[in-house]
C-alpha cells in the first residue's frame, strides 16, 4: 500500500509546502497550468507541483524524505564499505549515502598523505612482500572491533584479498595503524572476521598454494599444496595485531571461502565455507577442462568446523610447527584432536553467516537454489559423539549432512550471503535473480523478494554482524548499475542501495553509486557508538600516540641542526607560515624534516608538499610527522602548504636549497 504523501507529511507538510514553493517558482515554465487542486497533498499543493515537474511519485518522495539530511543534521549510521581494488576503505553516511570520507589503508593516497614520505611510509612497509612493495590490494571485508559480540566502535579491520594481508584501522582518527603480511599464503577471502571480544582477527586463505609460498610443483598439489586458517592475535591495549602471539591452522587444498566466527553458544567456533574440493588445478593450454568446470563437478562441497579455542591450546601445548616464523598446527593434529571437521554443503558455496543467537550457521548455495542452515547444537554433539560418516583423504572426520542441519531455505538463483535483523528474518543476496530474499528463521520460507539494480553480491544489515541487529536498514550491494546512472564509459559504477526494512514491504530508499571499485562487505555501525577525536594532542605522533620525541611545541625551539652530513629540522605549522622557511643543505645529505603544526583549533589542517622528492604529508591539528629522504639532486625546490588554510594558504611556502657537490 502506497503511503500518501499527506499521511508522510503529516503536520510538517504545511510547511514543507510553503518552503518549496519559492523553489517551484523558478520551474514555472514546466508547470503545467492547473495542476491538481486537490487531493493527498492537502495544503501542500506546491509541492505537487514541483513532483510533476520533476516526474515524481509520491513514493519518491517518501524515500526522500526517509533519506534526506540536512546539512548540519547529521546521519544516524555510518557505514563502512570496501573499497574493493581501491585498497582503502569507504565511509558513508546512512540514510543520506553521502559519502564521508575515504580512509587510505593498502594504497598511498595523496590528501591524506599517506605514503608520502611519511610516517605511514612505515605502515604500508608492514604490508611489503620480500622487500617488495605492494601498491595495490583488494579489500573485501571490513569487520568492526566487538565487545560481547556488539561493535564497540573502536577498530575496523580489512582484509588485502589480493595479496593475503590484513589492516587495522584505529578509529579514534579513523587511520590505519598496521598492515601484517600473511607469510604464509598469497591471498585470503574469509577474512577479516573478529570473534565476540576481537582476540582474534580471523582471515582465511583463500588460493592453496605450499604454506609459506615456497615451489612445488602443480602436480604435487594434494600433497603439497595447502589454505590456512590464520588467527592474528589482537592487542587491544597497543591497538595492534601481534604476530608472535598469532598461529595459524593448516587446511586441506580446498578453496577455502568465507568465514565468520561463531558467537554465544557458538562462541569459540569458526566457520569456514569452501569450493573447489574437487581440487581441479585447471590446464587450459593442455586440453584440460578449466578450474570452473573441474570446480563445479561435485554436488558438495565441505563447510570446515574448526574449534579454535582448542586449537589455540593445541599451539600452546607445543603441537604446532613453524613456518616462515609462524606457528602453524597442522591439520592431522586439529584433526584427531577434535578440533576440525568437515560437513557438506551444496554446492560451491558462498557466504558463511551466523545468526545473531549464535544458533545457526547459513551458508548460500550459488549453484544450489538453497541457502543451508546448519544447527550448531547438532554440529556439536556430532563432534562429541564422534559421530562421523566418514573421512576425507586427510583423514579430516565428516559429519552427516542431514543430522548437522536445522533445514534448508529455498532462495532462487544464486544466494549468496545473508544477513539479519531484530524481527526474526534473515535477508539473503540473490545474485542471479538479483533480488534480496527476506526469509523467517522460524519456518525457513521466503516472505518477500525485492528487485535490486543489479547483480547483488554482498548484503548488509544495520549492527547486522552482532548478537542484536537493529532492522530497520539493509543494504544491497550491487555489481552491476547498467541503466540506474548516466553513462560514465564503459566501466559502469557499482550500486548500494538503501533499502528500508520497517514496512511491511522492503523498499528501496536510494540508489547511491560508488565510483571507486569493486565493493565487497561493509559493517553499519549505530554513529553515537563512535567517538573520534578531532585533533591530535599537541605533538602526537599518530602511529605511537604518544608526543614524538622530535616535537617542536613552539616556533622558539624550531632550528636545524647538522650532524656530519645529516641535517635534522626542526619545523613548526601554523597559519600561514613554516619556521624555519629556508632550508639549504649539500648534496648527498640526508634530511629529517620533523614538523609539528601548532594548531589547536578543530578542522584547521594544514599540508606540506615538497616537490621534486615525492614528499607529501598532511597536517592535522597538533600532529608530528617525520619525515626522511637522501637529498640527491641539487637544485632549488619550493616547499609549501596544500591545503587552502587560511586567505594567505598561498603564501605559505619556503624554500628547500640543495648546494650541488663542489659547488
Ligand atoms: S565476496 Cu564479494 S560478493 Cu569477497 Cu565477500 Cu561475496
Ligand atoms: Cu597552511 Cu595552507
Amino acid at each position: 500500500m502506497q503511503v500518501t504523501i499527506g499521511k508522510v507529511l503529516g503536520l510538517g507538510g504545511a510547511l514543507l509546502g510553503a518552503t518549496v514553493a519559492a523553489a517551484a517558482c523558478e520551474n514555472k515554465a514546466e508547470q503545467k497550468p492547473g495542476a491538481a487542486q486537490s487531493g493527498a497533498l492537502g495544503a501542500s499543493q506546491s509541492l505537487k507541483q514541483l513532483m510533476e515537474a520533476r516526474g515524481l511519485t509520491e513514493a519518491d518522495v517518501e524515500a526522500a524524505l526517509k533519506t534526506y539530511v540536512p546539512g548540519g543534521k547529521h546521519d544516524e549510521y555510518m557505514i563502512f564499505a570496501s573499497g574493493g581494488h581501491s585498497g582503502q576503505v569507504l565511509v558513508l553516511g546512512v540514510p543520506s549515502m553521502r559519502l564521508l570520507k575515504v580512509i587510505a589503508v593498502f594504497a598511498p593516497e595523496p590528501w591524506q598523505g599517506y605514503g608520502y614520505g611519511g610516517e605511514s611510509d612505515k605502515v604500508l612497509a608492514g604490508g611489503d612482500q620480500n622487500g617488495k612493495r605492494i601498491g595495490w590490494a583488494d579489500v573485501h571485508h571490513p569487520n568492526l572491533s566487538e565487545t560481547k559480540g556488539d561493535y564497540d566502535g573502536k577498530f575496523l579491520f580489512v582484509n588485502d584479498k589480493a595479496n593475503g594481508r590484513v589492516a587495522v584501522i584505529d578509529l579514534g582518527d579513523f587511520n590505519t595503524k598496521q598492515i601484517v603480511a600473511n607469510p604464509l599464503v598469497g591471498s585470503d577471502h574469509g577474512g577479516a572476521f573478529v570473534d565476540p571480544n576481537t582476540e582474534y582477527v580471523i582471515e582465511t586463505s583463500q588460493y592453496p598454494v605450499p604454506l609459506g609460498r615456497d615451489y612445488a610443483p602443480i602436480t604435487e598439489y594434494k600433497e603439497k599444496y595447502r589454505g590456512v586458517a590464520m588467527f592474528w592475535k589482537f592487542d587491544r591495549e597497543k591497538g595492534r595485531i601481534d604476530p608472535a602471539q598469532s598461529f595459524a591452522v593448516e587446511l586441506p587444498p580446498y578453496t577455502q571461502d568465507l568465514a565468520d566466527a561463531g558467537k554465544l553458544v557458538s562462541d569459540g567456533w569458526v566457520f569456514i565455507n569452501s569450493f573447489n574440493t574437487e581440487m581441479a588445478v585447471g590446464g587450459t593450454l593442455e586440453g584440460k577442462p578449466p578450474i570452473e568446470s573441474g570446480a563445479s563437478k561435485n554436488d558438495m562441497d565441505y563447510l570446515h568446523i574448526l574449534d579454535w579455542r582448542k586449537a589455540e591450546r593445541l599451539v600452546k601445548d607445543g603441537k604446532a610447527t613453524t613456518i616462515k616464523g609462524m606457528r602453524v598446527l597442522p591439520m592431522k593434529v586439529a584433526a584427531d584432536e577434535g578440533a576440525l571437521a568437515l560437513v557438506g554443503e551444496p554446492k560451491s558455496p558462498h557466504g558463511c553467516d551466523v545468526t545473531p543467537d549464535g544458533t545457526g550457521i547459513v551458508v548460500g548455495g550459488k549453484l544450489d537454489t538453497h541457502a543451508t542452515v546448519y544447527e550448531f547444537s547438532k554440529i556439536k554433539s556430532l563432534i562429541d559423539q564422534k559421530k562421523f560418516e566418514g573421512k576425507d583423504e586427510y583423514g579430516i572426520p565428516i559429519l552427516a549432512f542431514k543430522e548437522s542441519i536445522r533445514g534448508q531455505v529455498e532462495i532462487g538463483l544464486g544466494p549468496l550471503h545473508t544477513v539479519f535483523d531484530d524481527k526474526g528474518f534473515a535477508y539473503t543476496s540473490v545474485f542471479i535473480e538479483s533480488v534480496v530474499a527476506k526469509w523467517s528463521m522460524k519456518d525457513l520460507k521466503v516472505t518477500e523478494k525485492l528487485s535490486v539494480h543489479y547483480n547483488i553480491g554482498h548484503i548488509m544489515a544495520a549492527e547486522g554482524d552482532t548478537v542484536s541487529p537493529d532492522g530497520k536498514y539493509v543494504v544491497a550491494m550491487n555489481k552491476m548499475s547498467m541503466d540506474r546512472f548516466t553513462k560514465v564509459g564503459p566501466l559502469f559504477p557499482q550500486n548500494f542501495q538503501l533499502v528500508d526494512t520497517t514496512g511491511e514491504q522492503m523498499r528501496i530508499l536510494v540508489d547511491a553509486p560508488i565510483g571507486i571499485g569493486e565493493p565487497h562487505y561493509s559493517q553499519m555501525i549505530k554513529i553515537d557508538k563512535l567517538a573520534p577525536h578531532a585533533a591530535y594532542k599537541p605533538g602526537e605522533n599518530p602511529y605511537t600516540g604518544k608526543v614524538d620525541p622530535h616535537a617542536v611545541l613552539s616556533p622558539k625551539d624550531a632550528r636545524i641542526v647538522r650532524n656530519g652530513t645529516t641535517v635534522d629540522v626542526y619545523m613548526t605549522v601554523i597559519r600561514s607560515h613554516f619556521v624555519p622557511d629556508r632550508i639549504e643543505v649539500d648534496e648527498g645529505d640526508t634530511v629529517n624534516l620533523h614538523m609539528t603544526s601548532l594548531e589547536s583549533a578543530e578542522d584547521q589542517v594544514h599540508g606540506f608538499a615538497l616537490n621534486m622528492y615525492d614528499v607529501n604529508v598532511s597536517l592535522e591539528p597538533g600532529k608530528h610527522e617525520n619525515i626522511s629522504f637522501k637529498a640527491d639532486v641539487p637544485g632549488v625546490f619550493p616547499f609549501f602548504c596544500t591545503e587552502f588554510c587560511s586567505a594567505l594558504h598561498l603564501e605559505m611556502a619556503g624554500y628547500f636549497l640543495v648546494k650541488p657537490k663542489g659547488g
